[in-house]
């Protein structure tokens, strides 16, 4: 069954709806009286918590299972107690959204249809890309011309996906997204979609699974802000399901250019899309969070907070957690760090409670933000003399 979380009113889930007749965004409602416990720190993986997902066919590319890290140096270096990374980009096209797709495409099948569209940022559309070949059924990507890291869009293109370059920013592709699937019978695949939240929940389950216990923090990145949402509601599951007795604060961060939440938080908590977002960090240039309700219902019941952080902080935390912890993620993921290091010298955090960063997507996604900003030396000979002389 989906609800709409604004007004409560219910549809069945083998109908194609994304939306409330009211407008309001929905979600699955999961019935948790006989979901079984299988929190034993073993064989994590998406699937293993099939029990919490709301789809019985299975297009799989063996999702989830990601590292858990726990930062030493870093920890060390800035003075806190317990640190840890759930490292999103070693899922299969090297983002969190395998998640989300892995169930999303999932339902498609169950739901008859053999095409799938979404607007995306890039990973969205790598992502959808691969699951739509691996389902054998036809994927188009909308994404915004010009501003798609490199890595995202040679995926997109090798899984064999349609991809639409628009004249415009991720929340213009949406607008075509969203109309597209209303009209030409294209299954939607953005994040308003409550399926795709469904898998991306699992994050919270193998946090728990993983750690053994519920950390106070978990801070990430906030774009189209269906990830908090999710992982959110992943812990209320578990929490509902009586497996856990307490629940994480959420905090997410936003670029500043593209921070329309953040912005609300510490203003006059009113929500205002921002009409030209712009930031390096390409995975989160959102104006228009589609699910900012659910991820402001997030942060406000969870005690947490939005914050945002600059393209300069952005890059810095990408260089600390690559050159302290072999950990190369890219801009977007590197935000978590950023605004952790930002909370921490506002004087916001408390050091002796535990944080777990969220790094949603893999450095090689996005090689030109490295390489552009470094200047390789000139060749030398191939002799040891040379490489002598510059020692
Ligand atoms: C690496 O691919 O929106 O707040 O179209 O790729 O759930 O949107 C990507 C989002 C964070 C933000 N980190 O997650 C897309 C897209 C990375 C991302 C986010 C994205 P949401």
């Amino acid at each position: 069954m989906l609800r709409c979380i604004e007004c409560g009113r219910e549809y069945p889930e083998d109908e194609v709806r994304y939306r409330c007749e009211c407008g309001g965004l929905l979600e699955a409602v999961i019935e948790l009286d006989n979901v079984e416990n299988v929190f034993d720190g073993r064989n994590v993986s998406l699937w293993k918590y099939r029990g919490f997902i709301p789809v019985e066919r299975r297009v799989s590319l063996d999702e989830g299972g990601t590292p858990l890290y726990r930062l030493e140096n870093l920890q060390k270096e800035l003075g806190m107690r317990e640190l840890y990374v759930k490292n999103e980009g070693a899922n299969p096209t090297g983002s969190f959204k395998d998640r989300g797709m892995t169930v999303g495409v999932s339902k498609a099948l169950e739901l008859g249809m053999d095409k799938v569209i979404c607007a995306s940022t890039g990973n969205t559309s790598a992502s959808l890309a691969a699951y739509a070949a691996k389902a054998g059924i036809k994927a188009y990507v909308l994404v915004p011309s010009g501003k798609i890291a490199l890595g995202k869009l040679a995926q997109a293109i090798v899984y064999g996906a349609k991809v639409v370059p628009v004249r415009g920013n991720f929340d213009d592709a949406l607008s075509v997204v969203v109309k597209a699937s209303a009209e030409l019978g294209v299954y939607m695949l953005n994040s308003i979609n409550p399926f795709r939240l469904e898998g991306q929940k699992t994050i919270a389950f193998e946090i728990y699974d993983q750690l053994g216990f519920v950390p106070d923090n978990i801070v990430l990145p906030v774009g189209n802000a269906g990830n908090i949402s999710a992982i959110w509601k992943g812990f209320k599951e578990l929490h509902a399901a009586g497996f856990i007795d307490k629940l994480p604060r959420m905090i997410g961060i936003q670029a500043e250019g593209a921070s329309p939440l953040a912005r609300a938080w510490k203003g006059e908590k009113e929500f205002v899309p921002e009409k030209n977002p712009e930031t390096i960090a390409t995975a989160i240039r959102i104006g228009n969070p589609a699910n900012w309700r659910k991820a402001w219902m997030a942060a406000e019941e969870s005690g947490g907070l939005f914050e945002s952080v600059s393209d300069g902080e952005i890059l810095q935390a990408q260089r600390l957690l690559a050159s302290k912890e072999g950990i190369f993620v890219e801009p977007a993921s590197a935000s978590s760090l950023a605004g952790l290091i930002k909370l921490r010298k506002i004087g916001i955090l408390d050091s002796d409670e535990s944080y777990v960063l969220i790094t949603t997507g893999h450095g090689l996604k996005d090689p030109n933000i490295i390489v552009e900003n470094f200047e390789l030396p000139e060749p030398i000979e191939p002799t040891l003399e040379a490489f002598k002389g510059v020692l």
